[in-house]
């Protein structure tokens, strides 16, 4: 209830803040693009971890201020990068299901790109397999969303339940691995199976796929062999501040 109350504030508070993973291209090394991760830094609790706060917000309806929050301030440095001659390609945004329940989605994002100014194709949302699945007009939204001209994302794919023959009406550009696949990837025969047949499914319905949670050069080399050159995690970079992504990555930009 303390941590209820505390975060209905955090954000007059200005008690939030967003960090970007950069994802790459994998033989390259290229950044084609971060992924912005909501950051809670409380007075007296510290970094609340967004798995303690992320479920709350979903359960409490907070959620709708806070995601508004988040692809506000996302498309603002997109801006702000821009305005600085740097050139980020893309930055993903989660939504939660719960602000697909409003109905009000699309105009949300349509009107934080129309007052930030960040053109659409530069703006991919992620969404889970089950908001798919499981919101009523997801087909309707994610149209909408898609004749606005923002990309969107499956995350964690492969550990929900889509239906494929869904998946194949809706206007898609990216799959994610999860990373529970990528995570024993060169040891374990399923994850490798699992892996190697996402990327496939994507390449034959002409979707990029990204892995997640790539730690390891080996892991990377893996996914590099099977046709995935696409990737996010530890082993190119951690969430970071947009000083520390300016100072690793916007140097090749
Ligand atoms: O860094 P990591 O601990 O950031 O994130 C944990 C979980 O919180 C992930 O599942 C991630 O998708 C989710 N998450 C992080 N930022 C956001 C956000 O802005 N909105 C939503 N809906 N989920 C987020
Ligand atoms: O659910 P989603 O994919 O949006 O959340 C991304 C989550 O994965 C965040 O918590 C982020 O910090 C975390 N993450 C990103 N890269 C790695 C990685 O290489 N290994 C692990 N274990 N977690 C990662
Ligand atoms: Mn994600
Ligand atoms: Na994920």
């Amino acid at each position: 209830l303390r941590l209820e109350t505390f975060l209905r504030r955090s954000l007059e508070k200005e008690e939030m803040f967003l960090n970007f993973q950069p994802q790459v291209e994998i033989d390259t090394g290229r950044l084609i693009g971060v992924e912005a991760l909501v950051r809670w830094n409380h007075p007296e609790l510290g970094l609340v971890p967004p798995i303690r706060f992320i479920p709350l917000a979903e359960d409490t309806g907070f959620i709708n201020q806070l995601g508004q929050w988040v692809l506000s301030e996302a498309c603002r440095q997109m801006v702000r990068w821009q305005d600085a001659g740097l050139h980020v390609p893309k930055m993903a945004v989660n939504l939660s299901a719960k602000q697909f329940d409003r109905g009000s989605i699309v105009s949300m994002v349509a009107d934080i790109l129309r007052e930030t100014g960040l053109e659409p194709q530069r703006l991919q949302l992620e969404v889970t397999e089950s908001v798919i699945m499981n919101t009523g007009d997801a087909l309707a939204f994610i149209n909408d969303l898609h004749s606005i001209g923002v990309g969107l994302a499956i995350d964690d794919f492969g550990t929900g339940y889509s239906s494929l023959a869904y998946l194949k009406q809706m206007p898609v550009q990216t799959l994610k691995i999860d990373r529970s696949f990528i995570k024993d990837i060169s040891t374990d025969a399923n994850d490798e199976a699992i892996a190697i047949a996402i990327i496939q499914l994507g390449k034959s319905m002409n979707l990029s796929v990204i892995a997640e949670g790539v730690e390891t050069e080996e892991q990377a080399a893996f996914l590099l062999r099977h046709g995935c050159n696409l990737a996010q995690g530890y082993f190119y970079s951690k969430p970071v501040m947009p000083a520390d992504l300016l100072e690793h990555w916007m140097p090749m930009l």
